[in-house]
């Protein structure tokens, strides 16, 4: 059994709930540092930033400038210009593809993606694709979720001018090579869209290091408040990108017939800002690297490996991707033959246990894996491997609680 896991103490719903959360791929638990944070912002520093010249603008302005060097230094960027704050995941991608997609990409081009793509890193493209004529061209993996390096290669041609993928599966887990693809697109002149959503969470990241063009995460899944999000570009392509969306703050000057815009992140950010979502991020990286990802990986794995261990010794239960626990990143999703996922999740329910059942936004890859639906737990170092024993026992029962045999 693992030793006493004390880092729960400091995620109060999860200290004083007895519900086993396991759908942290969904959106991870916050720390109370993390819900401090947005807390301290409303109460001492709230005025609109980037507005006034008064004392609490000027102090909302600062915290809200200072959580964007704290990305910036997070991730592994040059510069904190290259940090655009979004809402999430899904509205940062949207912004390349609306952006730089719309206005870099023409009919005869190729766009390339993976099979394994959460949907918000598929329809933006497959919207660019309608609109400029362009084909979608998709990277198909293994059983086990991996990618095929040569086939990469063989993907991206003279005609590929972006190439969309995610550093890590929200079905399988699987790791991509960010950095192996991002030198053969740059070998091509192809720029790359890192989806990072999964990867920030439990591993850490240096944009500079992976060569990504753009770098995408959101602030709810690494223990930040929803409705924060970060774009990562390299500054050379933000620059000559035009807005995504336009109105107040994204602008220098603006006169009767147009406007000069804003330089750098300021451009991509317009309207009022979420700057207590911005400080609540703040706040949740500065916990992450207060635990360290050493840390937290060891703690996930040992759950990981526990739970993986358990499923494999029950029949009828399957699980997608690797055998290996360590290359699941916390993330084991599963069918069990003749009951339906959502049955399965219903169960679970029953017994404290919180899993997410469905497509999990990534049905071309579920269609690919010839799977409608399926059930996922999904870790974090918070879980215990009590938590996994339960969650095991309880699929154990599943087969034989819905009439069957055992
Ligand atoms: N996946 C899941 O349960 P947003 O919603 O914008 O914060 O994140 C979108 C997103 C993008 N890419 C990947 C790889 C993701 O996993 C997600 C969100 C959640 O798997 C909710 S569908």
């Amino acid at each position: 059994m693992d030793e006493k896991n004390t880092f729960r103490t400091d995620f109060p719903l999860i200290a004083e709930n007895t519900t086993i959360y396991m759908d942290n791929a969904a959106t991870s638990q916050r720390p109370q540092c993390v819900l401090d944070a947005v807390n301290d912002f409303y109460l001492k520093h709230n005025a609109n930033p980037l507005r006034g010249t008064y004392p609490l603008s000027v102090e909302a302005t600062d915290l809200y400038e200072e959580a964007r060097k704290s990305v910036r230094d997070f991730i592994g960027a040059a510069s904190s210009r290259e940090i655009i704050f979004t809402r999430n995941t899904t509205e940062s991608i949207n912004l390349v593809a609306y952006s730089y997609g719309l206005n870099n990409i023409k009919s005869g081009d190729e766009i390339l993606v993976s099979i394994m793509e959460h949907h918000s890193n598929l329809l933006p493209w497959q919207m660019v694709a309608r609109q400029t004529g362009t084909t979608l061209r998709f990277l198909e993996c293994r059983p086990d979720g991996s990618l095929d390096l040569d086939e990469v290669k063989s993907l991206i041609t003279d005609k590929t001018k972006l190439v969309a993928i995610t550093q890590v599966s929200n079905v399988l887990g699987i790791v991509n090579p960010i950095r192996e693809i991002a030198a053969l697109a740059h070998e091509k002149g192809a720029v790359i869209v890192v989806d990072g959503a999964q990867s920030t969470p439990h591993m850490p990241v240096h944009v500079q290091e992976l060569d990504a063009d753009f770098f995408a995460f959101s602030g709810h899944k690494i223990f930040g408040p929803m409705g924060i999000g970060v774009l990562y570009g390299k500054k050379k392509l933000l620059k000559q990108m035009p807005p995504f969306l336009s109105g107040g703050e994204m602008i220098d000057s603006v006169t009767r017939e147009g406007a000069k815009y804003a330089e750098l992140p300021h451009k991509f950010e317009a309207g009022t800002v979420n700057a207590a979502g911005a400080v609540g991020l703040k706040a949740a990286l500065d916990y992450v690297r207060s635990v360290g990802y050493e840390e937290m990986q060891k703690r996930e794995l040992a759950v990981t490996r526990r739970a993986l261990e358990g499923l494999k010794q029950i029949p009828h239960v399957h699980v997608l991707g690797s055998e290996k626990a360590e290359e699941h990143t916390g993330i084991l999703t599963f069918t069990i033959d003749d009951v339906h996922p959502h049955d399965v999740s219903e169960i679970l329910i029953s017994d404290g246990i919180s899993v997410r059942a469905g497509h999990h936004c990534a049905q071309p890859l579920l269609n690919y894996l010839g799977v409608s639906a399926a059930t996922r737990a999904s870790f974090m170092f918070y879980n215990t491997e009590e938590e996994a024993d339960a969650f095991v026992k309880s699929i154990a029962s599943i087969r034989e609680r819905m009439g069957y045999g055992k």
